[in-house]
Order: structure tokens, then C-alpha cells, then sequence
């Protein structure tokens, strides 16, 4: 018979991360980490990387929303909707609050059982990032970040403890977020908090940025074989920033342009998926005289250590005219990148193309016969609070219908392997880019403004129930 649905199994939820929900920055034995240095900045105002905490400086990861001591409120409201999955991160600082210390803190590990204790207790399996921009800060100021090789044995040293730790209570694993975002290395705050890296100040970028990707590759394939090691029922994927670039025509320049942009995404899933460096990336390698420091055992780790599917978020789109490539300032620093007439934007300059997410859905299956998790998707805007206390967030709920619908397509017409959808921002969260509270992507209301202000209670909006019904029947009600 035709599938005409989403699998019975599929995994509805929401995601976050720990830095930009939990706060409790120096609660329970927590050591500094990059978010924790991060100052707060707005649309068009970068946010600056402090030298440690300092005074006059604004931290909104400090406190970010205060899930660390709110969770169990929160959760409630995430099974109320019926999730049946919650993406998250484990603060690596919680566990190992400098880094390089040879034992864990015990009070980071108890915080994580009891947290995805209460997951389970609601029927909702915990889906866990190992790195998600919160390295800590002292593997940055003493080692340099992700430059340095120790760095990967403290990694693979931290992810060990926690898969361990909870393998009865999590399969559903993640290496490193959006590892990709690194390649947009021209804005410090990307190569900051991938890798601790700010790659402006490198005598030769890409140089420093191949050599941090061979380290997280590698530690990452480590870490894919001893997690199957410690429970063979382990998924452990990678984490792409999906943003594909279409070509802006059909002149041929523009179609090849694309494909080569699309290099910029692929060599991350080619090796973390593949197992081994794809002949494009050698060859630019070699045209650029780039010297990738390796070891001998290296290319056996990365073909051992293969991911199990591909988790992905989706946003936007790209498009690219070849003509334009030598004006440097193409949109988020990419060359050629120009405004895509057929789409709309978001208040921050993010396009809205939910086809865009079905394409991306077939091509990343096409290239790689594995299954796909989609784990971050949502509209960030500003949200108005009525007199009465709703939060009318229409937009919100006819971007995510959108994007649902498109996503439906994909599993259903076109075949593809989908594990489950997870928004990002299911509770409103500080920004990653900005550090804002203003830019909102949560199905729950956070009282809490950049101006400091707000009591941090809880309210549900109008997308909180529409998102129920869509799960209670398995997205067939949009
Ligand atoms: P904010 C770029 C493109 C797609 C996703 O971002 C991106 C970015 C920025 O790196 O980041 C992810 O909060 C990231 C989350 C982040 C979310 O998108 O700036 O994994 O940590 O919060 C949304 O609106």
C-alpha cells in the first residue's frame, strides 16, 4: 500500500542548547565556558568575546532562561504538547568545568541524570548534542582551542564519561553543532564557537581552519566507534547547517558556482559520513599548498567512526550569481550571495523558503542512503504580548506549517529516511548570533527582555497548541 503518512514512531519534540537555556553559568561546580564570555549584541551588533568575564560587559547566557532551575516546569509544558523526543546539550564545562581535568564533577553529571530522569518520567527520549558552542574557556586561553590535538583526547575524554554515563537513558546522539559554521570564518564568532578559534587573527585562515576540521573529525569518528562500543543500540550522528545555495539562474556559471558553494557544506557530512576526505577538498588543499598535520592512524579512525544518520537544521536558503562573485560583501560574507526575488525574509534577514527544505531532505539522501533527523527549524521574531496575555505568533505557526507540509512531501513522495523534527527554540532561548531575547522562536513565552528586565515566568502561546494538535496526529492537522 502507498504510504500517505509519517511513520507511527516518529520523533516530534523541540530543541535547545544547554548555553542558551539553561544559565546557572557558575551553578554546581560549572566552569566558565566560550558562552559564558560572549557579550550580548542585536541585529547588525557583533557580539564581542571578552577576555573572561568583565565588568561593563552584558552576559545573557549567564542566566539565559534559568532552565537549570526551571527544567521540571518546562518539561511539564514540552509533554503537554506531547513531545516525544527534546534535543539538548550537555554543558561540557558542567562535567569537566575546566577541560583537561582527568575526572568529571560529580554534581554536572547528577544535574544530567536527573534532568533526562524527568524526560523519561514524561515519556519524552532526551536527543544529545556533545558540542554545541560551549567549549570551556580554559581550553581556549591555555591550549588554543580546537588548534591544538590534546584537545581532541579531553573531547573524546568528556564524551566517554557521559555516554557512559547515560547509555540506558539516551540512544540519539550528536558530535559536534553546525560544525560547518566554521567555514564562514571571516566572522570571529563562528570559528569562536565551533573551535575557540577566532580565524581573522590567523596568519593563514584556512590553514588554521583545516587543521581544527581534521582534529573535530577525527575526534568525532572516535567518538562514533566508543559510543557503539558502549551501546551497539547507540545512533550517534553529525550536525550540518543545511543552507543550500541555489544557483540565481540557469546560466551555466551560476549552476557550477552553486555546486562548488555546496562544497562548503558537503566536505563536512562527505568525511563524517563517508569516513574519508573527498577528492575536491585534497585538490583545493594542494592548489593552496595547505599542509594538514596528520597522524598515521588518523585515516583508519575516520573510516571506523562513520555517523549513523545526519542530523541537520534548516532556516533558509541561499542563492548565488557567479557574476557578483567579486563583490566580497554577498550576504552573510559569501560571495555572490544575493537577495532571492522569490522569497521573503525575517526581521534579521533570513529567507524563507520552506521548498528549500524539501530539497534539502532529497539531496542529502541521495548523497548519502542515510537516515535524517531534522533537529533544528523555526522562525525567530519579535513577539507582541496582548493586554489580555496571548501571544498571537500566527507567523510563527504559518512558517513551521509551511516547512511541515514540505517535509511531509519528502518522506511521503519522495522516500525519504526521516528519524523526527525537532523546532529550534521550543521555550524561547537567547539567540546564538545575537545573544538577544527579543528574537523569539519558542511555542512557550519567556518574560524576560534585553533590557534586563522580566520575572522569567512561563506562558503558552497561540503556536503552543497548534503544535500539540500537529503532533497528537502526527502532523496530518497543520
Ligand atoms: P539564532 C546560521 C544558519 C543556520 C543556523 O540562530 C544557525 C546559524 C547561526 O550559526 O545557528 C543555529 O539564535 C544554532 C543555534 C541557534 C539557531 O541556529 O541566532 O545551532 O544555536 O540558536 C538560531 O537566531
Amino acid at each position: 500500500m502507498k504510504q500517505q503518512r509519517l511513520p507511527k514512531d516518529f520523533l516530534w519534540g523541540g530543541a535547545v542548547a544547554a548555553h542558551q537555556v539553561e544559565g546557572g553559568w557558575d551553578q554546581g561546580g560549572k566552569g566558565p565556558s566560550i558562552a559564558d564570555v560572549l557579550s550580548g549584541g542585536a541585529h547588525g551588533v557583533d557580539r564581542v568575546m571578552t577576555d573572561g568575564v568583565l565588568d561593563g560587559y552584558r552576559y545573557p547566557n549567564h542566566q539565559a532562561v534559568d532552565f537549570y532551575g526551571r527544567y521540571k516546569q518546562d518539561i511539564a509544558l514540552f509533554a503537554e504538547m506531547g513531545f516525544k523526543c527534546f534535543r539538548t546539550s550537555i554543558a561540557w564545562t558542567r562535567i569537566f568545568p575546566l577541560g583537561d581535568e582527568p575526572e568529571p564533577n560529580e554534581a554536572g553529571l547528577q544535574f544530567y541524570d536527573d534532568l533526562f530522569d524527568e524526560l523519561l518520567k514524561h515519556g519524552i527520549q532526551p536527543v544529545i548534542t556533545l558540542s554545541h558552542f560551549e567549549m570551556p574557556y580554559h581550553l581556549v586561553k591555555a591550549y588554543g582551542g580546537w588548534k591544538n590535538r590534546q584537545v581532541v583526547e579531553f573531547f573524546v575524554r568528556f564524551s566517554e564519561v557521559v555516554m557512559r554515563r547515560y547509555r540506558h537513558k539516551v540512544k540519539y546522539w550528536m558530535t559536534f553543532n553546525e560544525i560547518n559554521n566554521q567555514s564562514n570564518y571571516q566572522y570571529p564568532l563562528f570559528g569562536y564557537c565551533c573551535s575557540g578559534v577566532d580565524y581573522t587573527r590567523e596568519e593563514n585562515p584556512e590553514q588554521a581552519l583545516y587543521q581544527v576540521l581534521h582534529h573535530q573529525f577525527v575526534a568525532s569518528a572516535q567518538v562514533v566507534k566508543l559510543g557503539h562500543q558502549i551501546n551497539p543500540e547507540f545512533k550517534i550522528g553529525c550536525m550540518l547547517a543545511c543552507v543550500p545555495f541555489y544557483p540565481y539562474s540557469c546560466k551555466p556559471d551560476d549552476v557550477m558556482y552553486a555546486v562548488e558553494a555546496m562544497h562548503q557544506r558537503y566536505l563536512y557530512t562527505d568525511v563524517q559520513v563517508r569516513g574519508y576526505y573527498p577528492s575536491y577538498l585534497l585538490r583545493d588543499w594542494e592548489r593552496k599548498g595547505l599542509q594538514i598535520e596528520m597522524q598515521p592512524q588518523d585515516a583508519q579512525i575516520l573510516r571506523e567512526g562513520c555517523t549513523d544518520y545526519i542530523g541537520f537544521s534548516y532556516y533558509m536558503s541561499n542563492a548565488l550569481q557567479a557574476d557578483a562573485a567579486s563583490n566580497s560583501d554577498g550576504m552573510f560574507g559569501f560571495p555572490g550571495n544575493v537577495a532571492n526575488p522569490h522569497v521573503k525574509a525575517s526581521d534579521w534577514g533570513w529567507q524563507i523558503d520552506p521548498v528549500g527544505l524539501r530539497y534539502s531532505l532529497n539531496v542529502l539522501y541521495e548523497r548519502y542512503q542515510k537516515p535524517l533527523f531534522i533537529v533544528e527549524n523555526g522562525f525567530g521574531a519579535f513577539d507582541k504580548v496582548e493586554a489580555d496575555g496571548q501571544i498571537n505568533d500566527d507567523y510563527r505557526i504559518d512558517y513551521l506549517r509551511a516547512h511541515i507540509e514540505e517535509m511531509k512531501k519528502a518522506v511521503i513522495e519522495d522516500g525519504v529516511d526521516l528519524i523526527g523534527y525537532t523546532p529550534w527554540g521550543c521555550i524561547d532561548c537567547v539567540s546564538f548570533t545575537t545573544g538577544e531575547y527579543g528574537k523569539r522562536y519558542g511555542f512557550i513565552y519567556v518574560d524576560k527582555h534585553d533590557d534586563g528586565t522580566g520575572s522569567l515566568a512561563r506562558s503558552r502561546k497561540k503556536s503552543f497548541d497548534w503544535y500539540r494538535n500537529v503532533i497528537a496526529s502526527n502532523g496530518e492537522q497543520l
